[in-house]
């Protein structure tokens, strides 16, 4: 039987569609299942090799569940919006709706040839109106409850990019999208989500989440949780407080940094020293905390002094660059004996040292240690911890300090100064200020016509931008700015619950029965940014009323990178790229599918390599045409032993994503399948439902050729009966198995290191052994591709020139190579 993969591959997603069978209905009866692949941002080049790997992985779990009796929500969209597509049509002399369009159908022809088993009557598209006109009823909710606002703030903005960027945007100083481009500092009035009101809730909530540790980690950094005490320091006659995890350190003030983008920082400044601090302003580049611990450190005095709280001190105050704006009062205190920091900064202006805790401090290094201390007055000879409370409480009662926490988490800052973004529902009025869009005028749509190159596009279509106020029909203007992608990504897996309601944001029970996901599948790098935004929309939402549960997904998988065969990763530029469709063509979807989950852990990266998947080609044509071959009659023992084995196995698997190992046991249980040549029609059955999630076309055309109506894809997962499993032929198996690895590695040893290969094997086992290995001959023989002589130990006739007889061990024969 030839195995026509082309002619197979298309029959049965032609089926799969007009039967409509993986577009689930609500069904009240049935358990849900939600799995959710994070949707693709759908560029020109096309689905790449990674995709082709995730989205299995995520498809192998779908139909996974609905084979195990699930109701599996499964669905698909594209995140369509933002600005790596808005660069790229404007690179590509095109709009970015047409290169999206073009984009889409492109992604979606790959995913259909791949098999997944969408859901795509559900799919979406963020940048369609229907979408983001709930982009922006979310925004008029926030703001409603205190949290949307805008600000003037300092921000990160690329000149060529011509828009503010986020942190995780810049690399070393410069551009993500321009690294030749170095990011500047402006003071801008933009619009943020008040994602700081659920700072300890999104940290508490962690503890709850089956995600993996490292991502849960990357989370609790991000938000940041400190505790301290907000101490106030009087500078130029005005009370501020400053942050501190040390108090204890307090007597060791020497200077105080201000944070260069600190909002009143110009009124610290004395008249004398304002150029000097105006001209390090323009040198620094970044508000960006990243590697701020690298960041040489640099400032300038504000000839202004602080007065320390408790001791009336007197404390010189600069301008620095390594203190952030917006954490813990944008203001530190200087404590140069145990903070390395400080110190590095003292050691540069030559400002005075002063140790107020014992330990030692070198020539290049603080003691940031805790320990007694001293030099504190009526606090020495305390220890830090008890020092902290005392110190604390001691400005406590003096209203010049008190106990707090700071989180690193900044609001979410979502203006953009770009084109390809949900507009912001805004408008403002000459008479009224700032007007919301009221809900019924919404969606307020993109326009198509604007010109793209000079600044906001949206800026170039004064049509659009002249509007009337709702509020006094007076003339008005449109906020120009739109909203950043992360807002369509933060709630995009609730309207798949119910993607085609147009009258509210979606149906509250539609939503109730299907989320939250139960299996969230996506990239690493989506950890910090879209996860916690995600998260802060869940929690908000459900604030609202809208929603019952707190998290977004319970469970959460990253997998590892496919990188190209010279281990880099995959890129236009270095010619390294393999194309999902390339391989489809030459190979088939399942041989590939099958592939991509058998080179090791998922979470795991490797690299692509063409010898593997001739591997799985081979294994699946010997499968295709051997099938022919196998009586349907009854199971052998060693069959339905092994069968029953490996379906717990293999369940478990699967369950954990250990996708890898469950093929090794199915390529394992079809050999045996072939050696018997026997096989019942349950049991053929069985096997190809658990090999139905990895390669479905190829087990659906198997499942009709033994004479089967439907789909086996909507089959029931087969259940182990223990009863079956005879752990005797299992362990005997076992032996065998590592005789024939033994031999193939000895005789490897032996062509490697005399160069010589060996005809035949003579092999010793114990006596009660001898017929469990020689029942097994000719399988060995065929296996290790050399002819095998077994004694047993005690066999009178025998060939044993080097003794070899009396090294044998149970289970583990000794070995003779000729
Ligand atoms: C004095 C001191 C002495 C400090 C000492 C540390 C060690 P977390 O919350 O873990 O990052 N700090 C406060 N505000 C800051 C800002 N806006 N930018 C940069 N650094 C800031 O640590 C808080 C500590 O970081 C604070 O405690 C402060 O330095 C500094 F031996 O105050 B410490
Ligand atoms: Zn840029
Ligand atoms: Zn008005």
């Amino acid at each position: 039987m030839e195995y026509n993969f082309k002619s197979i591959e298309k029959k049965w997603q032609k089926k799969w569609a007009s039967e409509k069978i993986f577009e689930p209905e609500i069904d009240k009866k049935k358990k849900k299942f939600y799995v959710l692949d994070m949707f693709p941002y759908p560029s020109g080049e096309g689905l790449h090799i990674g995709h082709a790997f995730v989205f299995s992985l995520g498809d192998i779990f779908a139909r996974f569940k609905r084979l195990q009796g699930y109701n599996v929500l499964y669905p698909i969209g594209y995140d369509s919006l933002g600005l790596p597509a808005e660069n790229a049509a404007i690179r590509a002399g095109t709009h970015p709706k047409k290169y999206i369009k073009k984009s889409i159908a492109n992604f979606m022809k790959q995913q259909k040839a791949m098999g997944w088993s969408y859901d795509w009557s559900r799919m979406i598209k963020t940048s369609d109106s229907e979408f983001y006109k709930w982009d922006q009823w979310i925004f008029l909710k926030l703001l409603e409850k205190g949290l949307a606002y805008k600000k003037k703030s300092a921000v990160n903005w690329c000149p060529k990019c011509k828009t503010v960027l986020a942190n995780e945007q810049i690399h070393n100083g410069k551009c993500e999208y321009h690294p030749d481009t170095e990011v500047e500092i402006k003071h801008l009035n933009q619009w943020f989500f008040k994602i700081t009101n659920y700072a300890d809730e999104l940290l508490k909530g962690l503890d709850k989440l089956d995600w993996p540790d490292r991502a849960k980690k990357l989370q609790r950094n991000w938000i940041g949780k400190s505790e301290g005490t907000e101490i106030v320091f009087e500078i130029s006659k005005k009370n501020l407080p400053v942050f501190t995890t040390r108090p204890d350190t307090i007597y060791g003030v020497t200077f105080m940094v201000v944070s260069a983008q600190h909002q009143n920082l110009m009124e610290l400044v004395t008249k004398e020293k304002k150029k000097e601090v105006g001209n390090f302003l323009k040198k620094i580049k970044t508000t960006s905390d990243k590697g701020l611990d690298k960041l040489s450190k640099e400032g300038v005095f504000t000839g202004s002094y602080a007065t320390n709280p408790i001791n009336n001190e007197k404390i010189p105050v600069y301008v620095g660059n390594f203190v952030l704006a917006e954490y813990g009062g944008g203001i530190v205190m200087g404590v140069p004996a145990h903070d390395q920091r400080d110190f590095e900064f003292a050691k540069k202006y030559r400002i005075k040292i002063k140790k107020v805790i014992e330990g030692k401090i070198t020539e290049k290094q603080a003691y940031s240690g805790e320990g007694i201390l001293v030099n504190s007055d009526k606090f020495n000879g305390l220890k830090s911890r008890e020092a902290k409370e005392h110190i604390t409480k001691f400005l406590e009662a003096k209203n010049l300090g008190k106990k707090t926490i700071q989180y690193k988490l900044r609001d979410w800052l979502i203006s953009r100064q770009r084109y390809w973004g949900t507009p912001i529902p805004i408008v403002y009025c000459d008479k009224c200020g700032i007007v919301l869009v009221p809900e019924k005028d919404l969606p307020v749509k993109l326009p198509d016509k604007v010109k793209f190159g000079k600044g906001n596009p949206l800026e170039t279509n004064e049509n659009w931008i002249k509007t009337k106020c709702p509020k006094c029909k007076g003339s008005a203007r449109r906020e120009t700015d739109t909203m950043d992608t992360f807002v369509n990504s933060s709630w995009y897996f609730l309207r798949y619950c119910d993607t085609k309601n147009n009258k509210n944001i979606f149906d509250k029970k539609k939503v109730d029965y299907w989320c939250p996901v139960d299996q969230y599948i996506g990239g690493p790098e989506h950890i910090t940014m879209h996860l916690i935004y995600a998260r802060f929309y869940t929690k908000f939402l459900r604030d609202i009323g809208l929603l019952k549960f707190n998290e977004p997904a319970l469970r959460y998988f990253t997998q590892g990178i496919v990188k190209a065969s010279d281990g880099e990763k995959m890129s236009k530029s270095k010619g390294n790229i393999v194309e999902p469709l390339e391989i489809i063509k030459k190979y088939g979807a399942d041989t590939l599918r099958m592939f991509l989950i058998s080179n090791g852990a998922p979470d795991k990266d490797f690299n692509w390599d063409a010898k593997g998947i001739e591997g799985s080609y081979k294994f699946i044509n010997k499968l295709m045409n051997s099938f022919s071959k196998i009586k349907l009659k009854r199971s052998s023992e060693k069959v339905e032993s092994k069968l029953n084995k490996v379906i717990k196995e293999i369940t478990e698997d699967i369950k954990s994503l250990r996708y890898n190992f469950a093929i090794i046991k199915l390529r394992k249980l079809f050999e045996k399948i072939l050696e018997e040549k026997e096989i019942s029609k349950k049991d053929v059955e069985s096997f190809l439902k658990l090999l139905n999630p990895f390669c479905p076309h190829l087990t659906e055309e198997l499942w009709e050729k033994i004479g089967n109506k439907g789909f086996v894809s909507l089959e029931k997962w087969p259940k182990t009966d223990e009863k079956k499993i005879n752990e005797n032929l299992e362990k005997e198996e076992k032996m065998i198995e590592n005789l024939i690895e033994d031999i193939n590695h000895v005789a490897r040893l032996v062509s490697e290191k005399q160069g010589t290969e060996a005809k035949k094997v003579f092999v010793y086992v114990l006596p009660k052994e001898k017929n469990i290995f020689a029942g097994e001959k000719n399988l060995i023989q065929k296996k290790i591709n050399l002819e095998i002589e077994i004694y047993s130990v005690n066999d009178k006739e025998k060939y044993d020139p080097q003794g070899k007889s009396k090294k044998v061990k149970p289970n583990r024969p000794a070995i003779f190579l000729e």
